[in-house]
């Protein structure tokens, strides 16, 4: 493990600095790097040589001797003459929030997908800095040690890293368009999705896994959960269909984090395009973390960046198993869950199946003999609840959404 000293820098508007820091710190955690000092300091605005004042600069450069640390993380984005400044003076390794988070990114990505993305917004990040970053990556690795670009473009120019940039974002662009081509076909065979969204750890996954207990065919595979920031970087879909033949599509989809740096949310947007084109999106809310307001907020901006506005939105507070008191919020509508004990889960069903199914048609549809091919497309894709065998054709009790409903009215009993 790395050794690391972190420092922040409170400003008048960070409200919520001691917990920016708590979370520094697990964001160096999932990198491997140990923390052995914290260093901070208020001031009214960043200085514009160093970040933080000189004074305080020289402080942790002694700090990092005493503490044999090898580089110093801070808590924000640092501009590229922050960084050349800061490492003039300190002398060792400067790193900031977002290559952390980068970093995490890097290392979690699988697919060809998900490693392109960080890609792009790990050179999009270096291109600015390109000159400040060179001496730190001379000395080492990239970023925390992973295998980020920065080893491999130690040598290139900005043209270099541009065209790069480009060739990875047209490979990207034929993996969005199978994707998209995915989604289409998903949606012309009427199947209706919920976008599970929510801060990083809030227990996204884990809320999926449990839902595949309440489908009928249950056949799917789990997802991948586990107490760490971002576990999840690839978006999974599951089927679930419910005792009533309502049936959805579920995605999980990749974690929410503050200050989640602006080139990662560009590289990610084609995958979150599922957020945006759901029908209905579950907010997942940890309500054990003492800062669950804040986080909603910065999950609320993202969804705002990401232009989901009309889709709604169902609160669900996860972890009550961990409250001592009965949660409280504004937001709704909202219920309380844990998907770990499965408190709260029947209702919570009931709430997606009202959400997603309340504007349906119930009707009885008169179909002639020689519509069969409308009945075989009822029975295969709406929820069928009855037929009967007349004499003017089948008699249809099924339930239709507000699209099938305006073209099959001719038939309505
Ligand atoms: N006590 C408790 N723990 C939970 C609950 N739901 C999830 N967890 C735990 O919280 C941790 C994170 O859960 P995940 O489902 O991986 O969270 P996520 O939102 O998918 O996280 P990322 O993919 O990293 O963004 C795991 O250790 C879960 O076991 C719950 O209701 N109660
Ligand atoms: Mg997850």
């Amino acid at each position: 493990m790395e050794k690391a000293i972190i420092v922040g820098l409170q400003l008048p508007e960070s409200h919520d600095f001691e917990y920016m820091m708590q979370e520094l710190h697990s964001l160096c955690e999932a990198c491997d790097v140990e923390v052995v000092g914290t260093i901070v300091q208020s001031l009214d605005k960043p200085t514009s040589a160093t970040y933080i004042g000189t004074g305080k600069a020289e402080e942790v450069k002694e700090a990092v001797i005493a503490m044999e640390a090898k580089m110093v993380i801070f808590d924000d984005e640092l501009s590229p003459t922050h960084i050349r400044n800061l490492e003039k003076i300190i002398e060792a390794k400067v790193i900031d929030r977002t290559i952390l988070i980068l970093d995490i990114f890097a290392r979690r990505a699988r697919t060809r997908e998900a490693m392109l993305q960080v890609e792009i917004a790990q050179c999009e990040y270096m291109l600015p800095r390109i000159i400040g970053l060179n001496r730190s990556f001379s000395r080492q690795s990239g970023g925390t040690g992973s295998k980020g670009p920065g080893e491999k473009q130690l040598e290139l120019d900005r043209r270099v890293l541009k065209d790069r940039i480009f060739r990875l974002k047209e490979e990207l662009k034929d993996l969005v368009s199978i994707r998209r081509t995915q989604r289409e076909k998903r949606k012309k065979g009427d199947a209706l999705t919920v976008a599970i969204a929510g801060y990083t750890n809030s227990g996204k996954s884990t809320l999926l896994n449990k839902m595949l207990e309440f489908s009928v065919e249950n056949s799917e595979k789990y997802v991948f959960e586990k107490n760490m920031l971002f576990a999840t970087l690839e978006t999974a879909t599951r089927a679930i269909l419910l005792k009533n033949n309502h049936r959805f599509l579920m995605t999980d989809t990749v974690g929410f984090i503050s200050k989640l740096p602006h080139h990662l949310i560009e590289a990610f947007k084609s995958t979150l395009e599922e957020i945006k084109e759901s029908s209905l999106i579950v907010h997942v809310v940890d309500a054990s973390n003492p800062e669950h307001d804040k986080q909603i907020e910065v999950v609320e901006n993202v969804l705002r960046s990401l232009e989901v506005v009309d889709v709604p939105v169902l609160y669900v507070f996860n972890k009550v198993d961990l409250c001592s008191a009965p949660v409280t919020s504004e937001r709704h509508p909202l219920l309380s869950i844990s998907a770990l004990t499965g408190q709260g889960m029947p209702e919570l069903v009931k709430k997606i199946d009202e959400m997603l199914y309340s504007h349906l048609h119930r009707v009885k549809l008169l179909l002639p003999y020689d519509k069969g091919q409308i009945f075989s497309f009822l029975k295969e894709k709406a929820n069928v609840f009855s037929s009967e065998y007349g004499n003017d054709g089948v008699l249809v009790d099924v339930e239709l959404n507000d699209y099938h409903f305006n073209l099959y009215r001719q038939y309505v009993k």
